[in-house]
């Protein structure tokens, strides 16, 4: 079982993360991580706290002479800005019976996780709870992320991701990933300051977000993240928890902000008849790929059982079905907001209209990074729950095990 933690206040020291389960003798250098955690920091909208950070990894566990030794991986990511808040965020007590130097916050931001955290933990300082509920956390979840792809790397599975909307601005439907052109898409996104494939559609989109930044106002999106690569089997029918769409969810819907899911065809399939839904079924016996090409170690040998259409989004009862797979998360508008919005303060319990000094205005863009990453850890989970092993190159013997099983079937 692969499984990870994370740390770290967004103006605290440092991020932390702590993986573990992660096989033995993987190849897995710094640059590797560092390369995921500078894409997170891309993007049109952000605001003046990414001038502040450049986030690199600092890994402390787990890894020798560039190989992981199957060991907790511990990753450290330290706060630049912490240097600006050393005296706000001090561990120790203050001496002198003050919690924050007279700078608590107690005005809570509609939209966050301000007033009902301050609620369930007791805290009359508000800047206890949105140090941690900030999405500063992801840069931790990029980092574990990275670990996974690199993994996934090893068995040619790939997991990309790009924006589809901005505050309504969408690409048009050939560009969203029911397309077979997935690497062609993720490649132009990559170029994209806004991560959108098309660049007459990037450019609307950044008007969009100059637009919302004028008003004082934020604005959210969509992403999708494809994965391919992946074999029929992953994931399980016979439980709930076991249920890959149902994890790849969960997983996608835990980044900050993330307010709705689909996978494949989505809230679509509610509109259509079965037979414009179901993915028909077909059988090629020699070793064409139909150009997907992925896993080049591994696919070739393997004739296919494969769909014309992937309306299901690779993934049938809970199991991916060798298709790609493909998920959407919308994200709500950030809800630091320079337009004030009416809330009350948890001291004088008066209405306010707040003043921010810094925010971001659209941040979806990384938000598809960070799904990346959750999307990757999800798969590398139940990969290594599949294929079992204790070090690469056994999952790798199993793997094959299993390619050649199928190609039997
Ligand atoms: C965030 C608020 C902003 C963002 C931050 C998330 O930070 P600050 O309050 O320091 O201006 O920049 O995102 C990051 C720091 C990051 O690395 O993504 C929030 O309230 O969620």
């Amino acid at each position: 079982m692969l499984r990870y933690l994370t740390a770290g206040e967004s103006h605290g020291k440092c991020l932390t993360a702590i993986m573990e389960g992660v096989p033995a003798r993987l190849d897995l250098a710094h640059d590797d991580i560092d390369r995921e955690l500078s894409r997170r920091q891309i993007g049109y909208g952000r605001g003046g706290r990414m001038a502040i950070e450049k986030d690199e990894v600092e890994i402390t566990s787990g890894i020798r002479f560039g190989r992981t030794l199957g060991s907790p991986i511990n990753m450290i990511i330290k706060n630049r800005d912490w240097e600006n808040w050393k005296e706000i965020m001090n561990i120790e007590a203050m001496g002198n019976g003050q919690w924050a130097m007279g700078e608590e916050v107690t005005k809570p931001r509609p939209g966050h996780a301000d007033l009902t955290g301050a609620l369930k933990y007791g805290h009359d300082d508000i800047r206890n709870i949105l140090e941690r509920s900030s999405a500063r956390e992801t840069a931790a979840r990029v980092a574990v992320g990275a670990v996974c792809k690199r993994f996934l790397d090893e068995f040619g599975i790939k997991v990309m991701s790009w924006v589809v909307e901005i505050g309504g601005v969408e690409v048009s439907s050939k560009l969203k990933a029911q397309s077979s052109k997935l690497e062609e898409i993720f490649f132009n996104a990559e170029a994209s300051d806004v991560r959108c494939p098309d660049k007459a559609i990037s450019e609307k989109m950044r008007k969009a977000i100059d637009r919302a930044r004028k008003n004082g106002d934020s604005i959210g999106g969509i992403f999708e993240v494809a994965v391919t690569g992946v074999p029929p089997g992953l994931g399980s029918h016979v439980q709930w928890d076991r249920k890959l769409d149902g994890n790849l969810a969960r997983a996608l819907m835990s980044i900050q902000a993330i307010k709705g899911i689909e996978v494949g065809m989505g809230f679509g399939v509610a509109a259509n008849l079965g037979s414009k839904v179901h993915d028909e079924i077909f059988y090629t016996k020699g070793q064409g790929t139909r150009g997907r090409g992925q896993g080049k170690d591994f696919w070739p040998v393997v004739p296919r059982f494969y769909r014309e259409t992937n309306n299901a989004g690779g993934i049938e009862g809970g199991m991916s079905n060798g298709e790609p797979i493909i998920l959407r998360a919308a994200m709500k508008p950030i809800p630091t907001l320079y337009k004030p919005l009416r809330s009350i303060d948890i001291k004088t319990k008066k209405p306010f209209q707040a003043t921010v000094e810094r925010s971001d205005i659209c941040a979806v863009p990384a938000a598809s990074v960070i799904g990346e990453a959750v999307v990757a850890f999800e798969i590398a989970n139940v990969f290594i729950d599949k294929f079992g092993g204790d070090f690469v190159d056994e999952i790798k013997r199993n793997y094959r095990g299993y390619l050649e099983y199928l190609r039997k079937f």
